[in-house]
């Protein structure tokens, strides 16, 4: 072999070895790589955003933990603070449970919000056969109220004060059927704003709220509701925040929400989404999983109450949107109605649903 051409192997072999690890890409060091985070519901929303929790998913679904502490900011006690949990022998107050929620909520930093102090509803059965006159039923009231506000003075930023007191004709809920209120009944109509005044005594610096349903859907509510608001306030009644609790359905027409929003927003109070799902299967068909239409009716839904909230209600009125419990496994409808129902934007194993990216969208 000639000696030029040995050395042009050795030149060419060189040559190829050079441009071989040039073109080879370098290792990838991923601690050096830039890390763009996920949005999440909480950092993308210039206001709170909670959900109602319950302490046996919270102690048994480390999903469930972990998706309120990388999504919400606020919390309201689902059940643990109404009269059935919190005094449910007359005098014998039990808070263990509620604390559950309390310390979660101040070890992950969130806002808590306490529901409810006077409902009809979720009474303990001592309450059914409680003997005494009007002046007894007031001690009874009061001392319930001012014990369990004093008890969380400090600790609560609001407190949905009154729940569901106005009927679904505009009167305040009387009857003796199982939608009647016996606080109606026993103390008369102003029992609403006793109520207001005996949780400022005992908690001046929480939020009072005045939280129901179906104000998007049933205008003669709406309206009667906005009337007893400004008769307290010209009383001076501490009625100083408006909860819309907001159980709807994807057939529930848009005009409703913002109608109901626009003059809600009117009263000048603070504003809150109180209690958000959106059945998508009003109807109650048998369903094993939702349909691609139901799931993008729900996420249009999801859309339009983020957004007409974030665009109708000022910021300084703003108290912020909270869902009815956090995936649809959990959801009041399911547990407790025992319907065919998926309405969270998270589904049963807590992934996201096209409902979630609905209200990022909405808070956009
Ligand atoms: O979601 C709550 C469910 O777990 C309870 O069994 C039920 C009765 O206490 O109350 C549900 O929450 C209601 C809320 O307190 C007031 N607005 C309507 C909610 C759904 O019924």
């Amino acid at each position: 072999m000639k000696k030029s051409f040995v050395v042009f192997l050795i030149v060419l072999v060189g040559f190829l070895a050079v441009s071989c690890k040039k073109s080879v890409a370098p290792a990838l060091d991923t601690n050096t790589l830039p890390i763009t985070p996920l949005p999440t519901l909480k950092g993308s929303a210039p206001f709170l955003i909670g959900a109602s929790i319950d302490p046996t998913f919270l102690r048994n679904n480390l999903r469930y933990r972990e998706t309120l502490i990388s999504e919400f900011n606020s919390i309201t006690i689902e059940n643990m603070m109404k009269m059935n949990n919190i005094q449910p022998e007359r005098a014998r107050f039990d808070y263990a449970r509620a604390n559950e929620l309390v310390s979660f909520a101040n070890q992950e930093k969130m806002r808590i919000h306490g529901h409810a102090l006077v409902w009809h509803e979720a009474l303990p059965g001592w309450i059914s056969t409680f003997q005494g006159d009007s002046l007894a039923w007031e001690n009874l009231f009061k001392t319930h109220i001012q014990t369990v506000a004093s008890y969380y003075k400090g600790k609560l930023a609001g407190w949905d004060v009154v729940n569901e007191a106005i009927d679904n004709d505009g009167g305040t809920r009387n009857d003796n059927s199982s939608q009647g209120s016996i606080w109606r009944r026993k103390l008369g109509a102003d029992y609403i704003a006793r109520a207001f005044l005996y949780a400022k005594e005992a908690d001046p610096n929480a939020i009072l709220f005045y939280n129901d349903y179906a104000q998007e859907s049933n205008p003669k509510k709406l309206e009667a509701i906005l009337r007893m608001v400004e008769d307290l306030r010209k009383s001076n009644v501490p009625v100083e925040g408006l909860g819309l609790q907001m159980h709807i359905h994807i057939n529930t027409p848009d005009a409703g929400i913002v109608n109901a929003i626009t003059k809600y927003v009117k009263t000048g109070l603070k504003i809150h989404i109180s209690e958000l799902d959106i059945q998508l299967n009003p109807s109650n068909e048998t369903l094993e999983r939702p349909t691609v239409a139901q799931l993008e009716a729900q996420r249009l839904k999801f859309l339009t109450v983020v957004r007409a909230y974030k665009t109708l209600v000022p910021k300084e009125q703003q108290y912020g949107i909270t869902q009815w419990n956090v995936g649809d496994a959990d959801s009041w409808l399911r547990t407790y109605l025992k319907k065919n129902e998926f309405p969270l934007p998270f589904d049963m194993n807590y992934e996201k649903k096209v409902s979630y990216y609905g209200i990022l969208e909405g808070l956009r």
